[in-house]
């Protein structure tokens, strides 16, 4: 197919989608973001600087021209820096929860049961790395051995993570010098909490490196952790075909959308609504069967592990309640708007909270637990089936827009696409043993030779402070036609998705180098990693790459990217993606500017920790060029 050809999905049809989803939000009586961003103008201007404290009560104390200290004498730069910090700490404690349910989750895993193991290749080199012994015992012991050595990470009284030993020689040093290795992962963010208390730090450099080492517990302790036992119990997610946007909704189905973040309780939506017997129950119920969609990143999980179709990103969540067509939104964890209570009281949608952190008004609560999950999961998917019966088709509008993505690269995937187009690389020894592995060399060398210029991990949320997806579909783009690689999770992945920039005919987007590797290696432009909490995923890639190309990660020509974030775990990521030794590029400002002290050390101070920073640029050509530039300069350094 020629680029004239592509009739891709713009951004300005999504938009003339969502008028009109606005327009039945009207007629039902429902409200959307749209109307609450309006009623919220002008926003505090303290708060959106970072300048109003509420740690104390004998606050609230901000920061204005007559008055540069609160009550206590804090200033503008300590009120800044503690008020980051406490972002970091929450997003840190958000990814890092979810993971010790993981954790349990694999626990109480056993082969009778839907929680067995899909990934026992995978469980043996996590023991192996963590010194469980594994030869001649059953499976389920190491699993269980190697799901207690995962807890006992979250509360560790010595010592610090077990997975920064997976990272390179240089990091690690790096991170013992400057002394932001993270210890136990609840102790870096009760020690964040601790240190941000009345009365504590009001150094803003040393908040900001403490903001480095929570981030840290998150990328290199809990969200990797929560990766690697999501893949043990669900399998390592692999190459496969899906869509995404609302137009993945059906009309003559039982729609049914799974929302949140922990994959434990949409894996089990997903096989319930699989069985015979559900399926089964939809067509004696009139429907053509049950369509199984996912919102957010519980969409990238259950997408790169069945295939199941993506409705959409954050900020559409509210539009695919109003299309009138879904009978049941399940949530877990996490990015859940309160608003969905209200909303789908407008609608027939029955709206089901299952875990006890994220409870919400208007939602039927099933708590659920992994003894029962599957029975529970059954009991919901016939419920749904019941409800379409009550779907007002005068109340449906399902927007035609959808575009074919192929999804599920994760570093053991892209490896293996690698390793089809080399011969080369690939036998290694490990541990005396001769051992068949593959390499990044293949990308490494396509780099060197500057087929590829570079890579760009585009991550993050979307932002009511800019155009939903505006930013990534652009950025993505043009980085594209600059021969630069895309690796993606979270909400940006689903708006590359909605654009068709995921699917294989994307290359033709692509500059000539870019666009050779893609179809040499038969991979689409943008390469799909999952769920926030896999941006652990792309931490070792660069790892990877760094150890294969024998250079520091600071070298390598890959950086992060959040044009649109808006989540307190966006701050955690960025932080551990900056102490990782990647520059990161945010396109919505840190609510610290109200403190210039904070604006230098985020954008230069940690260069001096761990060798990268942040550049902030809300205009998104701006924001690309300066990616551009920041990719070639990391060449030029290197020689290539
Ligand atoms: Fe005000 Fe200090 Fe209390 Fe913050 S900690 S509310 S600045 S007195
Ligand atoms: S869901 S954290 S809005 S990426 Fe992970 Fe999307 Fe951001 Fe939530």
């Amino acid at each position: 197919m020629r680029k004239e050809e592509l009739n891709f999905t713009t951004v300005e049809q999504m938009e003339a989608d969502t008028v009109r989803l606005c327009e039945l939000a009207d007629e039902a009586g429902a409200e959307t973001w749209q109307k609450r961003k309006e009623q919220q103008q002008p926003q505090c201007k303290f708060g959106e600087q970072g300048i109003c404290c509420r740690i104390c009560s004998m606050g609230p104390c901000r920061v204005t021209p007559k008055a540069d200290r609160g009550i206590c004498g804090a200033d503008a730069h300590a009120i800044a820096g503690r008020h980051y910090l406490r972002m970091a700490a929450a997003g840190s404690a958000s990814h890092s929860d979810h993971a010790r349910e993981m954790a349990h989750a694999l626990l109480k895993s056993n082969p009778d049961s839907q929680f067995n193991i899909r990934d026992e290749a995978k469980l043996m080199r996590i023991a192996a790395e963590w010194g469980i012994e594994s030869e001649g015992r059953d499976l389920y012991d190491v699993a269980h051995d190697v799901a207690l050595h995962g807890l006992n990470e979250f509360g560790k009284p010595f010592g610090t993570l077990d997975c920064l030993k997976r990272a390179t020689d240089e990091r690690q040093k790096v991170w013992a010098d400057q002394e932001i290795e993270p210890r136990a992962i609840d102790r870096e963010v009760c020690t964040s909490l601790h240190m941000t208390h009345m009365g504590n730090t009001a150094d803003a450099p040393t908040l900001v490196r403490q903001s480095l080492r929570v981030g840290m517990a998150d990328g290199w302790g809990g969200s990797m952790i929560g990766t690697d036992f999501s893949d043990i119990l669900f399998g390592t997610p692999t190459a496969r075909a899906t869509e995404g946007n609302l137009g993945v909704l059906e009309n003559d189905m039982v729609n049914i959308v799974v929302h949140g973040h922990d994959p434990a309780f949409s894996e089990m939506m997903v096989l319930a609504s699989e069985t015979k017997e559900m399926q089964d129950y939809a067509r004696e119920k009139g429907a053509k069967g049950i369509n199984m969609a996912g919102l957010c990143c519980t969409a990238n999980e259950v997408a790169m592990r069945h295939g199941v179709r993506m409705v959409g990103n954050f900020l559409q969540q509210e539009n695919a309640v109003l299309t009138g067509a879904i009978e049941m939104m399940c949530v877990d964890v996490q990015c859940i708007f309160p608003a969905l209570g209200p909303l789908t009281d407008c609608f027939h949608t029955i709206f089901v909270t299952s875990s006890p952190i994220a409870r919400i008004p208007g939602s039927k609560y099933v708590k659920f637990e992994t003894e029962t999950a599957f029975e529970q999961a059954k009991t919901l998917v016939a419920e749904a089936i019941d409800n379409f019966a009550n779907r007002d088709s005068k109340k449906v509008f399902i927007p035609e827009h959808k575009e074919a993505a192929a999804v599920g690269y994760p570093c053991e995937q892209i490896i293996l696409e690698l390793d089809g187009v080399t011969n080369s690389h690939g036998v290694l020894t490990v541990n005396g043993e001769k051992e068949e592995r593959g390499s990044y060399k293949p990308a490494i060398d396509a780099i060197r030779a500057g087929v590829l210029r570079g890579a760009v991990a585009m991550v993050g949320c979307n932002n009511p402070k800019v155009r939903p997806d505006f930013s990534h579909i652009d950025i993505m783009r043009t980085l594209m036609e600059h021969d630069i690689l895309v690796v993606t999770t979270g909400c940006a992945a689903q708006a590359a998705a909605k654009a068709g920039l995921m699917s294989k005919e994307a290359k033709e987007l692509c500059g000539d180098g870019l666009k050779r590797v893609c179809t040499l290696v038969g991979i689409p432009p943008i390469l799909h990693m999952g769920a926030c909490v896999d941006i652990s995923r792309m931490m070792l890639l660069a790892t990877g790459i760094a150890k294969d190309w024998d250079v520091d990660i600071t070298k390598i020509p890959v950086v992060g990217c959040a044009p649109e974030w808006m989540s307190e775990k966006a701050v955690a990521i960025a932080n551990y993606v900056v102490a990782t030794g990647l520059d990161v590029y945010l396109g919505i400002q840190p609510q610290v500017h109200g403190s210039e002290q904070m604006i230098q050390l985020i954008t230069e101070g940690t260069r001096e920790i761990s060798g990268a920073g942040y550049t902030i640029n809300t205009d998104p050509d701006e924001l690309v060029k300066a990616i551009i530039e920041g990719i070639e300069a990391k060449r030029k350094l290197l020689d290539i």
